[in-house]
C-alpha cells in the first residue's frame, strides 16, 4: 500500500512537472485540460485493492449463510470488517443502532479535521438482501467508499470541510438507516452538512454510467451533478442522468433541503441498443442480471466499472472537500 502510494505520488509529481518544464529529454509535454489536471489531483485507486474488500465481504457472506443482510449476522460482520479497517487507519467511527424488526446499525467515519460547520458526506448502504452475499448491492460501493477512505487517511488529506463517510444498516428494508440517521440529527447538524453523495451499486456486471439527476432536487445538487458527469467525461466515459427517487439512501438527505448527487452502474432495468452501442456490454440484457439474487457474488463485477467508478468516488471526495 505504501509503496502503491508512493508511485502515485510519484506519478502526480511527474505528471504536475511535465506541465510546467516538459520532460527531460526536452520534448514536447503533453498538456493537459483543466479537467484532466483535476482528476491528476486526486489518487488513482488501484482497483485490486476495492476488489480485495469485496473478497472480504464474499467471505463474511459464505461464513453466515451467505449473506450479509439486516437482522442476520453477516451484517454485523461486514460492517466490523469496514469498522476495523477505519478505526486503523485513524477514522472517529460510531455505529448508530436503531431497531427495525430486528436490531441494525449505521456506521458514521468522521475524518479529523477540517472546518465542521461545512461538512461533507459520502456513503452507500452496507447491507444485502437475504437471498444472497450483495457483492455489487452494494458490496461494491461500501467497497470503493472503504478504500477512498483509507487513501484519505494513507495520504493525510487535509481537506477544507470537513469530511464523514457512512455506511448505512437496512437499506433494503426502505432506507431505513439512512431516515435513521437524518431524523436523528437536530436542524442545527443538518445545516453543517454542505452536501451527501450515494455510492450505491458501482460494479454492474454489464455496466451503465448513470449520474443522479438533480432535476428533482434542491438547489446545490447541480454543482455535484455537473462535478461527476465532467469527471467521466474527462475519462472518455459518456453518462446518462437518472432520477433515482425513492430508491437509495441519498432521499433522506434531499428531502431534508439538503444537496445530493450519486452515481449508479444500473440494476434490473435492461440496457437498451444505444446504451450498448455507448458502454459496449449486452443490450436487451439487464445492468445486473443477479440482482438481489443469489448469484450476486465477488464474479458479478465488472472490473473496469468498478476502477472508474471507485475512482469518480476518489475525485468526487478530494474535489467536494477541498
Ligand atoms: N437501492 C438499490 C438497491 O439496493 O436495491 C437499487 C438502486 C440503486 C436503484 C440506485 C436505483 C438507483
Ligand atoms: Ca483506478
Ligand atoms: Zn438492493
Amino acid at each position: 500500500m505504501r509503496l502503491r502510494l508512493a508511485l502515485v505520488t510519484l506519478s502526480t509529481v511527474a505528471l504536475a512537472g511535465a506541465v510546467t518544464y516538459g520532460t527531460a529529454s526536452g520534448a514536447q509535454a503533453p498538456s493537459l485540460s483543466p479537467k484532466q489536471a483535476r482528476i491528476a489531483a486526486a489518487p488513482d485507486i488501484p482497483v485490486a485493492d476495492v476488489q480485495a474488500h469485496l473478497a472480504q465481504l464474499q467471505g463474511i457472506a459464505d461464513a453466515n449463510g451467505g449473506n450479509r443482510a439486516h437482522g442476520r449476522p453477516g451484517f454485523r460482520a461486514g460492517l466490523d470488517y469496514v469498522k476495523g479497517a477505519l478505526d486503523a487507519a485513524g477514522f472517529t467511527t460510531q455505529l448508530q443502532e436503531f431497531s427495525a424488526g430486528g436490531t441494525g446499525w449505521n456506521l458514521i467515519a468522521d475524518w479529523p479535521g477540517g472546518d465542521e460547520n461545512q461538512t461533507m458526506m459520502f456513503g452507500g448502504h452496507a447491507d444485502s438482501v437475504p437471498a444472497g452475499p450483495g457483492i455489487n448491492d452494494n458490496g461494491s460501493g461500501s467497497a470503493g467508499l472503504l478504500e477512498v477512505a483509507l487513501t484519505v487517511a494513507e495520504t493525510h488529506l487535509q481537506p477544507a470541510k470537513h469530511l464523514r463517510f457512512a455506511w448505512w444498516g437496512a437499506e433494503e428494508l426502505g432506507l431505513v438507516g439512512s431516515s435513521e440517521y437524518v431524523s436523528s440529527l437536530p436542524q442545527t447538524e443538518i445545516d453543517k452538512i454542505a452536501g451527501y453523495v450515494n455510492f450505491d451499486m458501482i460494479g454492474s456486471p454489464n455496466p451503465g454510467y448513470f449520474v443522479y439527476s438533480s432535476a428533482d432536487q434542491p438547489e446545490g445538487s447541480a454543482a455535484f451533478e455537473k462535478m461527476l458527469t465532467d469527471d467521466y467525461t474527462a475519462r472518455g466515459i459518456q453518462t446518462e442522468p437518472i432520477t433515482v427517487g425513492g430508491r437509495s439512501d441519498h432521499a433522506a438527505f434531499a428531502d431534508a433541503g439538503i444537496p445530493t448527487g450519486g452515481t449508479f452502474s444500473g440494476a434490473e432495468e435492461i440496457k437498451t441498443d444505444e446504451q450498448a452501442a455507448k458502454w459496449g456490454g449486452t443490450a436487451g440484457q439487464a445492468f445486473d442480471e443477479c440482482y438481489h439474487s443469489a448469484c450476486d457474488t465477488a464474479d458479478n463485477i465488472d472490473v473496469p466499472a468498478l476502477d472508474a467508478n471507485s475512482d469518480v468516488l476518489a475525485d468526487a471526495v478530494w474535489t467536494l472537500s477541498a
